[in-house]
């Protein structure tokens, strides 16, 4: 079991839970400012104004990366430093890009490769403003291919991008659940608009239209002198059937991925929605126009895999909700004979269980014909970890047995299943904005001291990452 000589490893982040900074240098709002702003919608009522203070720690940052012997980082843009209203006729922030353009020019001269994520859900607040934001199927797209344009002018030395960070998130947890920016939900005690049963199946569409247009600017107009890839960063968990002889129960597993994952999948790599997506959502969930079509299929170098835990799948027997996005069926951390998916953590949805991570692994290979694979995030929270004492935090063994764990599985679908995986991030750097959830969860590798100046402390889990993965690279 191993990994091959060219296989790269580091640590990923994203700009709203990191960077703080909000006001400096010309940046405009986000959603996420605006949404933090709104009573009950952040745990502890935090936002992301001072997070980490990476926009003031670059130098403090790419050192740390380079102590822990990362190899690769990722980590995302704020489109509203860049173009602060956000749309296509609106000034560009010099600024703000030139910020982004030394971050990665230091990375470099520091031998870390960038993986830039041009958007991880912190979209300009103007654009939700002015048309409804990632509602708008024709301004949307045109102004996300605007602002990649102008950052992959900017920025030629970065050869990896990443278009969007979990379409799925944007879509379900912004225009369903909305527990996410911009809150929306049918759920009118939570928020006075919303369509849980169309808004996010629009969204979605509009997020693989706009992915769509930029990878088609970056492909025609860059990549044959900058000579990168570009692909999209997709979430989804691991599956089993809740009674494995039951084939109903290994449908409904099947279909839980194809509504988290194939849902954008298999537009980019064949051009059409899910049949079993078409079948519960009928004319909820767009069609595809000819030229929307010819965007999206094809539009993937690589494949970038967001994989943090596994479920037991049930089908139900019931007809499927309104506001179902799930695909009809439940999800549960024990099966029918009593086993149980993995021990708990800190965060409700998350319960480590690696086997799953090496089988969804083989599942999107066979599915999609072995593409590259990155896998753009992966790790653990840990339960009651914010209440225990520094000294406690910093011996996260829980957390490094975790990526042990899924580094060995990702480890034999490469060398034991023929799986293409080229790259693995693990998430987070450190503690950081942890969304709806604030600062109370923590998913770092380094330990961020909120109450005295944001200093970062490596837990055991960053000093042991390149161990883990010296151990595996061959
Ligand atoms: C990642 O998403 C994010 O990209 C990252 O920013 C974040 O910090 C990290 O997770 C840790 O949370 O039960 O309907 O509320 C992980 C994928 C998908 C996990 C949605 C939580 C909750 C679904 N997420 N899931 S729901």
């Amino acid at each position: 079991m191993s990994l091959p000589s060219d296989f790269t490893w580091g640590f990923a982040t994203a700009s709203y839970q990191i960077e703080g900074a909000t006001e400096k240098d010309g940046r405009g709002p986000s959603i996420w400012d605006t949404f933090c702003k709104i009573p009950g919608k952040i745990a502890d009522k935090s936002d992301g104004s001072v997070a980490c203070d990476s926009y003031n720690r670059t130098a403090e940052d790419i050192a740390l990366l380079k102590q822990l012997g990362s190899k690769c980082y990722r980590f995302s843009l704020s489109w509203s430093r860049v173009i602060p209203i956000g749309g296509r006729n609106d000034p560009v922030n010099q600024a703000g890009l030139d910020h982004y353009r030394k971050f990665v020019d230091d990375l470099l001269d520091a031998g870390i490769e960038p993986f830039i994520t041009l958007y991880h859900w912190d979209l300009p607040d103007g654009l939700e403003k002015r048309y409804g934001g990632l509602l708008n199927r024709t301004e949307f797209p045109l102004d996300y291919e605007n602002y990649a344009r102008v950052v992959f002018k900017a920025i030629p030395k970065c050869k990896n991008w990443i278009t969007f960070n979990e379409p799925w998130c944007s879509s379900i947890l912004g225009y369903s659940s909305g527990f996410f920016a911009p809150g929306h939900t049918s759920d009118r005690k939570k928020s006075p608009v919303g369509d849980s049963a169309r808004e996010p199946w629009i969204v979605g569409h509009n997020l693989l239209l706009a992915h769509g247009r930029a990878v088609k600017v970056y492909r025609e107009e860059f990549k044959p002198t900058d000579k990168g890839q570009i692909g999209i960063t997709l979430n989804g968990d691991g599956v089993y059937p809740w009674d494995p002889e039951d084939p109903a129960d290994v449908e409904a597993a099947d279909r839980k991925i194809e509504f988290a994952i194939s849902w954008f999948a298999d537009p980019i790599y064949f051009g059409k929605y899910p049949d079993s997506m078409r079948k519960q959502l009928g004319d909820r969930l767009p069609e595809f126009t000819d030229e929307e079509r010819a965007l999206v299929k094809g539009s993937n170098d690589f494949y970038g895999m967001n994989h943090y835990t596994a479920n037991y799948v049930k089908h139900k027997t019931t007809q499927p909700e309104e506001d179902d996005f799930l695909g009809n069926l439940e999800t549960l951390f024990e099966s029918k004979k009593g086993e149980n998916i993995g021990e708990e953590t800190q965060s409700f949805w998350l319960r480590p269980n690696p086997l799953g991570f090496r089988n969804l692994i083989n599942w999107l290979s066979k599915r999609y014909g072995y593409p590259n694979i990155y896998v753009t995030e992966n790790g653990t929270s840990i339960k009651g970890e914010n209440d225990m004492p520094k000294e406690q935090i910093l011996q996260d063994s829980f957390r490094t047995k975790y990526f042990r764990d899924y580094a060995k599985a990702m480890a034999e679908a490469v060398s034991e299943d023929g799986c293409n995986v080229k790259g693995y991030m693990a998430w987070s750097l450190m503690d950081n904005f942890e969304w709806a959830e604030g600062y109370e969860t923590r998913f770092g590798c380094c330990y961020v001291d909120y109450e005295n100046g944001q200093v970062r402390t490596p837990k055991e889990s960053a000093k042991e990452m390149k161990g883990i993965f010296d151990a595996l690279i061959k």
